[in-house]
């Protein structure tokens, strides 16, 4: 299986969408037979192009909507391995309301985000993930907004699997890759990517980017996402997966076994 097409890459040299490319690239090659059942589907933006760098059966989506794309495919056939691509601009803005209803659904899908903290190919607008005081075309003057915190909003909307990776680990995010692929239930991985022309990152993150361990609970997770450089595995829980729900769902409690729990 060829794992990187004849395609010519068009990304910026330095952008942080290679070391991406090259994780996945090798998360597929750690997977053997199975990565003839990966399906890549990516948004709209300059990540979005890594759809054509990568031979395996993808789909190209409109903005932001990777969430609602991979849950279909995975319910169209629970044999695929889906696996989404979104910018930042594409998961935490255009798409948001998708991101929060997947991750709160638990399908067994895969969700990565090139998280560069700017709306890249429409030339560097402030994205939702922009520092306050970011100056960019849309903020000229610097951007006056909070940034959001995603890692905190998965957590709280019920993704089971939460991590983030730097760009400029490729090591690293490989083994995230394996790990999300590998679990049952929404994986979300936030990759902290700079962006040479609009948002160039490089040095602050080679310098503020480290490892934390795995919370053991929801609210400890919350707590490790409070430090914007902290990478790895925040948090994971099993728990039903959409799938499921919908083919074997649990019996309807009765009124009186709402009441009696309520006891
Ligand atoms: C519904 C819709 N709104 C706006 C656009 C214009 N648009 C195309 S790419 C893009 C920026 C994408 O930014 P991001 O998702 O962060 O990806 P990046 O380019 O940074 O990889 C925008 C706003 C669009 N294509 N569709
Ligand atoms: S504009 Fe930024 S995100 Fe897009 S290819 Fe260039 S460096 Fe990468
Ligand atoms: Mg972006």
């Amino acid at each position: 299986m060829m794992l990187r097409t004849s395609q010519k890459i068009v990304w910026c040299p330095g952008c942080g969408n290679y070391g991406i490319l090259r994780a996945f690239v090798k998360t597929l090659e750690a997977l053997e037979d199975n990565a003839g059942r990966v399906v890549l589907v990516s948004g709209v933006g300059c990540h979005g192009k890594i759809a054509d760098y990568v031979g395996v059966s993808s789909f190209h989506t409109i903005h932001g909507r990777v969430p609602p794309v991979l849950t279909g495919i995975k319910l169209a056939d629970m044999s695929l391995i889906p696996v989404g691509f979104a910018g930042d601009g594409d998961a935490y803005n255009e798409g948001i309301a998708h991101l929060i209803h997947a991750a709160r659904k638990n399908t067994d899908v895969t969700m990565v985000v090139h998280n560069n903290s700017v709306y890249a190919l429409t030339t560097g607008q402030a994205t939702a993930t922009s520092p306050k005081g970011f100056r960019g075309r849309s903020t000229p003057e610097g951007n006056p907004e909070e940034p959001l915190n995603p890692l905190l909003l998965l957590l709280a909307a019920g993704a089971s699997f939460v991590a983030r990776g730097f760009a400029g680990n490729v090591a690293q995010l490989t083994e995230l890759m394996l790990q999300a692929i590998s679990h049952r239930g929404f994986s979300f991985i936030d990759v902290l990517q700079p962006c040479v022309a609009f948002n160039n990152t490089w040095e602050l993150l080679r310098k503020r980017v480290h490892e934390v361990k795995t919370a053991g609970s929801r609210e400890k997770a919350m707590e490790l996402a409070m430090d914007p450089f902290a990478t790895g595995v925040f948090y994971r829980e099993s728990r039903q997966v959409y799938e499921d729900a919908v083919t074997a769902p649990e019996p309807t409690s009765t009124v009186e076994q709402v009441l009696e729990s309520l006891r």
